[in-house]
């Protein structure tokens, strides 16, 4: 008989891997809601909508709102809400990301992608769509503060846009088959999936009581480390774990030449920087003492993930 799940919570009290499960039960209740039923006109596209976010996944990002909300004793009801506008921006991005125009791919989460399930034209909806709907949230849900509010959809919209998520994209796409330096390299990937996650941590931490100027910029400090280290085990899980474990295909930066920690130092030295950005990241956190225990497993769960 499987157990039920954990209670949502954000308290300490709980271990690691049910504090996980009851954000990540907590996000998909929440998605649910947002998301406009699969009935709703147009139907194809509301469907399709669900199916490229209510689909698994690891749910990192709305992992971070919560452990960084945590510091800021912030209420559960907005942490839902950035972390499901945080988990659309990432979903939406996936979708384009899969298209024949960009890394044309099949699989994602162990599932036909987007437009192989459905078509390309509507995975271009979705994408869209879907994107729209979390500006939408973050606008329409109260934060207690409209400045505040104004500042958190700001944030989020240069995080996804053509200096963050989206500009990274098209530094990638202009990328192949060209060897970049490590600085470039990081660059990247500071834009291309460094932004979000540090969206996701400031988002979740403004959900709650003001920080002071050190404990922003040590979140800050945490939330730029944490994001290269996601993306180095990106890569090195790219070249040794199977396409079976991550649910998408595997070996694909070296098969399209796209430049990578692992390409540009080898897999031992990216494991050494791997471990060197955990400790940094950790090291930022020491100003909030017990109050960032999540964030600190977080970036262990990061450095550990195996899909
Ligand atoms: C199309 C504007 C636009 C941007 C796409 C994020 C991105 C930019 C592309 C995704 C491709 C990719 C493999 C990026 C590397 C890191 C990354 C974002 C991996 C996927 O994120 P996970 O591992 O995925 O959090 P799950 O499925 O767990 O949500």
């Amino acid at each position: 008989m499987s157990m039920p799940p954990p209670q949502p919570d954000n308290s300490s009290a709980l271990p690691f891997p049910d504090w996980m499960r009851s954000v990540q039960t907590r996000l998909d209740a929440a998605l649910g809601r947002y998301l406009p039923p699969a009935e709703a006109i147009p139907a194809r596209l509301h469907q399709a909508m669900r199916y490229a976010s209510l689909n698994g996944g690891k749910r990192v990002r709305p992992l971070l709102v919560f452990a960084a909300g945590a510091l800021s004793d912030a209420p559960l009801p907005r942490l839902e809400a950035v972390a499901s506008a945080i988990e659309l921006i990432h979903s939406y991005s996936l979708v384009h990301d899969d298209l024949p125009c960009m890394d044309n791919d099949v699989l994602r989460r162990g599932r036909p992608t987007c437009h192989v399930e459905y078509d390309e034209a509507t995975a271009l909806l979705v994408g869209d769509s879907l994107q729209s709907l979390a500006f939408d949230i973050v606008a329409r849900e109260d934060f207690g503060d409209s400045r505040r509010q104004l500042e958190m959809l700001r944030l989020l919209a240069r995080a996804s846009g053509s200096c963050g998520m989206a500009g990274g994209q098209a530094i990638d796409l202009e990328s192949v088959g060209k060897s970049l330096n490590q600085p470039e390299l990081e660059l990247m990937h500071a834009l291309k999936t460094g932004a979000l996650i540090r969206a996701a941590v400031l988002l979740g931490s403004l959900c709650g009581m003001a920080l002071g100027a050190a404990e922003h910029e040590a979140l800050d400090r945490f939330a730029k480390r944490a994001g290269l280290l996601f993306q180095v085990v990106d890569d090195i899980l790219d070249c040794t774990a199977s396409t079976a474990t991550l649910g998408k295909t595997a070996g694909k930066d070296a098969a399209t030449a796209k430049p990578t920690y692992v390409s540009l130092l080898g897999l031992e030295r990216a494991r050494e920087l791997a471990a060197d950005l955990r400790q940094q990241a950790l090291g930022s956190l020491t100003i909030f003492g017990q109050a960032s225990q999540r964030l600190i497993e977080l970036a262990d769960f990061i450095t550990q993930r195996k899909f």
